[in-house]
């Protein structure tokens, strides 16, 4: 297994796709995914465009869907949710598909839709997607930070480096032979720095702080939480994502 972290979508190759991509959007949307998985969701379904997702979704049985539309940190007007995961309470998403376009995240998946085996993951769910790359030993792994609006963003690269560090740490293999790019090297080290106080470093990230402004304080505290829903988020096909266990 080689490992490949990108800081953003826009930085992976456009002329091959790897055995398995993971997309990261720690704030919020691949944390509201494995959340709204992990409380019974039907599917999550990825839209870059608003005016597509209203479209597709309004086939849908209105008791059987939820809009979920993010712009700029705030909520769509007019859409059922905003990207809060805190909102994602088993009562309302049970049974429910989530059609849900946001600044970043959808956009990181449908960069790489095109991989064999395409996953969601944040810091809740870490645990279960190293589970799934130590049972699966897929050859070619990119973990895709989503970054925001094409720039670098610290709780992403943090959380690929929380990935990388853990199947460093549970295979025989040496981070020489792990580490596809120099990228999953620095992954890993801001992870080790930061991994007792995400928190802090969700406080000093621009993405944190523009959350901050938006006063969801409390959605950072959950999106610091590792390992606590075990979930895969697993695309099944095209933009449809599925709990794979
Ligand atoms: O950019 C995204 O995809 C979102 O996760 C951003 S936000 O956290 O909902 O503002």
């Amino acid at each position: 297994m080689k490992l490949f972290v990108y800081h953003t979508p826009e930085l992976t190759p456009t002329d091959k796709v790897p055995e398995c991509a993971i997309a990261v959007d720690v704030l919020r949307a691949t944390t509201t995914m494995a959340t709204v998985l992990a409380a019974g969701g039907e599917a999550i379904q990825v839209f870059s465009d608003l005016d597509q997702l209203i479209k597709v979704s309004e086939a849908w049985p209105t008791e059987k869907r939820l809009r979920a539309g993010e712009r700029g940190g705030a909520k769509v007007p007019g859409f059922d949710l905003g990207n809060s995961p805190l909102d994602c309470t088993p009562e309302l998403v049970q049974g429910r598909r989530l059609f849900i376009s946001t600044t970043n995240g959808t956009r990181a998946l449908q960069r790489v839709q095109d991989a064999k085996v395409v996953l969601a993951s944040a810091f809740t769910n870490r645990a279960a997607v190293v589970q799934y790359l130590l049972e699966q030993q897929p050859e070619t792994v990119w973990i895709v930070g989503s970054g925001w609006e094409g720039s670098f963003s610290l709780e992403d690269t943090a959380c690929a480096g929380a990935i990388a560090h853990s199947v460093v740490q549970q295979t025989h293999l040496s981070l020489d032979e792990l580490a596809g790019n120099d990228e999953v090297i620095s992954a890993i080290a801001l992870y080790s720095q930061w991994q007792d106080n995400l928190l802090g470093l969700f406080h000093l990230a621009s993405h944190g702080k523009r959350l901050l402004r938006l006063d969801c304080l409390e959605d950072l505290k959950y999106c610091a939480q590792t390992d606590i829903l075990d979930v895969l988020p697993m695309q099944q096909e095209p933009g449809v994502l599925k709990k794979h266990k």
